[in-house]
């Protein structure tokens, strides 16, 4: 059998390795780039200058319109793998074929910051897959919550209006906490479920590799009988989806803004994967008639509980990309990029969103030749006579262009859908012209009462402590108003918390817990009374799946360890705490007083200066009377394991570690409480690693592990 063209192999018929020969752009030899042509050494630069003229005319010319969302983003090549056969449901091929590898460029982004904003906004993240399939490119243009914001896409320009930086001074940068957001959002109810989503622990992922991605929109699979389905598709990480607390997400937006890009880049660039099970949701219009909410509504998403995921294949990112601006900066994903057997549905945000992604290409790429480009060109031979036009790549030969023709043998012909042509699925629509909401589209507090029903305490308490947050920082009393009546109608607990850090009291606040989360009682109260009709919920008062703290995998798979040691450490304990960490997939740094040799082979690859706490899964102090005595004194030392501490991680010792531990806060907040089963050994401190929970504790205890090596 022949062999299946891959992308990388498209991808190298565009790759200059450097030559050793220096040229200009059209292959002269040059004997010197680095000297103006002048008229004697002191001179004016003379305008013959062409090498001159070349190199800064290439350079005032290097940059195009960033994304006017989705802005800053990273992207990793690699495949797609299906294992079981849709064939009863879909004719398309890449979800047919079981075991056959589907080459794939996928990119994860935030929505609102500016290309070089920091990775670790509170924000929505896209989550953006192309795969080059047999039967030409297919893009699922995602993100990492399951609904949208609005309802329709003609309201697209003004909530990004409202969330970008106001426009009157360009502040704030990636950040939703302001006027304008919250103007436009409580004046548009139908956004309230997904701002919880992005007010919980969703909202600031650990990692690339530890997000759900969904393609929101209900789409369509139509097999070869012609018979179609509804279908939502899901990405669910082999790593469970886990996420940073808000503090530390803060501080790393300073400490490394490229926090996501980096893990990512060099998971792959030491030989690791991130890998997602493709999922789907497959129903009937039958099935949907009966739900008390609408399947074209992308702000409802539809309850696992309803119809439960079925991961049918494996994504697998592998190859970091050669040039980020050629593959990840023009990469071009469009919605509109679907192939025979997967369709759209009427949802009005998603139909709108099929004009935007080919119109924005135009004015980020600048020619209508933009799928020429190599990340963009497809896999299978591109033959329509579309010709001409800026930047033309392709050489068609011969004088057809037009069709029908006789000249050129009737050719390119359209392909009938029984042959493998693209054919609308003929969904049978009728009605008067309006420009109307559908009445199914009218509930927009019952998910989101659903989403906060559905999370634990102490999922809850983050959502309050975001939105106090948020609203705390907006300056007109009336928005935070709105915002606090419409938290009423998700729950009274949540808006009274809320009004709590506002100086407000929402009509519910004698539920309030000062300070606290939510108040079990109160709750039960709540949840009993008419606050809790499950509308548009599928009759649900909680639904699975939708909280971070049940049924998500825990694994030191893809964490990072910060091993604190100075001169003297014990070489024996790291090379342990190394061994067990590398066997369970973790990575680690020797973070030192400085870099290098700190004796017995140990050598530190980070300072206290140059990382910080916030930056790490865990901390692990090894052994060494020396190492131990010189941390203990160190400020530096004994602030990290504070950090890491406070943001609830798991900090660990070994040996004469442990001193460090008692010189610390953590050796006052545990001493009266020592830890219930000290870790017996470094594999046992690792193991702990696994404990590290997506809903950590902003303050209070963290846990610890003191472990005799
Ligand atoms: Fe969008 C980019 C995801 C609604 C218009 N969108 C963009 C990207 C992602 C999404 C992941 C970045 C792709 C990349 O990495 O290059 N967008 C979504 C999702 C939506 C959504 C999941 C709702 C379910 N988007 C949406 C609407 C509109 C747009 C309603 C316009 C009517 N989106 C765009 C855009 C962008 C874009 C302006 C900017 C750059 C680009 O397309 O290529 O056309």
């Amino acid at each position: 059998m022949a062999k299946k063209p891959t992308k990388q192999d498209d991808l190298a018929r565009n790759v200059t390795p450097p030559g050793t020969r220096l040229t200009d752009n059209l292959g002269h030899a040059i004997s010197d780039d680095q000297n103006s042509l002048t008229a004697g050494p002191r001179g004016p630069t003379l305008l013959e200058d062409f090498l001159l003229r070349e190199k800064i005319h290439h350079f005032d010319h290097e940059r195009i319109p960033e994304r006017v969302v989705h802005a800053r983003g990273a992207g990793a090549h690699g495949y797609f793998q299906l294992d079981t056969s849709l064939a009863e449901y879909t004719r398309a091929e890449v979800l047919t074929e079981v075991g056959v590898q589907t080459p794939v460029f996928a990119r994860f982004s935030t929505v609102a910051g500016s290309r070089g904003s920091a990775d670790t906004a509170r924000d929505v993240r896209g989550f953006a897959v192309r795969m080059y399939t047999s039967q030409g490119n297919w893009d699922i243009v995602g993100n990492n919550i399951p609904v949208f914001f609005i309802q329709d896409a003609i309201k697209f320009p003004d909530l990004i209006h409202s969330v970008k930086p106001e426009p009157h001074n360009e502040i704030p940068q990636a950040a939703s906490a302001h006027d304008t957001f919250y103007d436009f959002i409580s004046l548009t109810p139908e956004a309230m479920h997904m701002l919880l989503w992005v007010h919980s622990d969703r909202g600031i992922p650990r990692s690339f590799s530890m997000m759900e991605g969904f393609g929101v929109h209900t789409f369509r699979l139509v097999n070869a009988r012609g018979q179609a389905h509804f279908v939502k598709f899901h990405w669910k990480p082999a790593l469970g989806a886990h996420s940073l607390v808000w503090d530390e997400a803060q501080k790393i937006a300073g400490k490394d803004p490229d926090f996501h890009r980096r893990t990512m880049w060099e998971t792959i660039d030491q030989g690791g994967t991130l890998e997602w099970s493709l999922g789907v949701q497959v129903f009937t219009a039958e099935q949907a008639a009966r739900w008390d909410f609408d399947v074209l509504d992308a702000t409802k998403l539809i309850p696992e509980d309803l119809v439960p995921v079925r991961r049918v294949g494996r994504l697998v990112l592998n190859r970091n990309p050669d040039n980020y601006f050629s593959e990840t900066e023009q990469v071009a994903f469009m919605t509109t990029n679907v192939v025979p057997g997967i369709d759209f549905s009427d949802d009005p945000l998603l139909q709108g969103r099929n004009f935007s992604y080919l119109d924005t290409q135009l004015s980020r790429l600048g020619s209508p030749n933009w799928p020429e480009l190599p990340i963009n060109r497809p896999l299978v031979t591109v033959s329509n006579n579309q010709r001409d036009g800026h930047m033309r790549q392709t050489i068609n030969p011969g004088r057809v262009s037009y069709f029908p023709n006789t000249l050129g043998g009737g050719q390119p012909a359209g392909v009938p859908a029984a042959r493998g042509g693209f054919a609308t699925f003929p969904e049978p629509v009728g009605g008067v012209k309006l420009r109307a909401r559908p009445e199914s589209f009218s509930d927009h507090y019952g998910q989101a009462r659903l989403f906060w029903n559905s999370q634990a305490p102490i999922e809850k308490e983050h959502i309050v402590k975001s939105l106090q947050f948020e609203l705390s920082k907006v300056d007109t009393r009336a928005i935070r108003m709105r915002m606090l009546d419409h938290l009423e109608q998700i729950h009274p607990l949540l808006a009274s918390q809320v009004a709590l850090a506002l100086g407000e009291k929402a009509r519910a606040s004698e539920h309030a817990v000062p300070g606290g989360s939510a108040d079990a009682a109160a709750e039960t109260r709540l949840l009993a009374g008419a606050i809790a009709r499950p509308t548009a919920s599928g009759k649900l008062l909680r639904a699975t799946a939708l909280s971070l703290e049940s049924g998500q995998p825990k694994t030191p798979k893809g964490r990072r360890v910060a091993i604190l040691a100075a001169d003297g450490v014990s070489a024996e304990h790291v090379a342990a705490v190394q061994r067990a960490l590398k066997t369970a997939g973790a990575g680690a740094d020797v973070v030192g007083l400085h870099l290098g040799e700190l004796g017995g082979g140990v050598s530190a690859t980070k300072t206290l200066g140059n990382t910080d706490a916030v930056l790490y899964d865990a901390v692990l102090i090894p052994g060494g009377a020396r190492s131990a005595q010189a941390l203990s004194q160190q400020g530096d030392a004994l602030a990290f394991l504070a950090e890491a501490y406070k943001h609830g991680k798991p900090v660990a010792a070994l040996g004469e570690g442990v001193e460090v531990l008692s010189a610390s806060e953590i050796g006052r907040a545990v001493r009266d409480t020592p830890p219930a089963a000290p870790a017996a050994s470094a594999g046992d401190a690792v193991q702990h690693l696994s404990e590290v929970g997506s809903a950590r504790r902003l303050t209070g205890a963290g846990s610890t592990a003191l472990a005799e090596h």
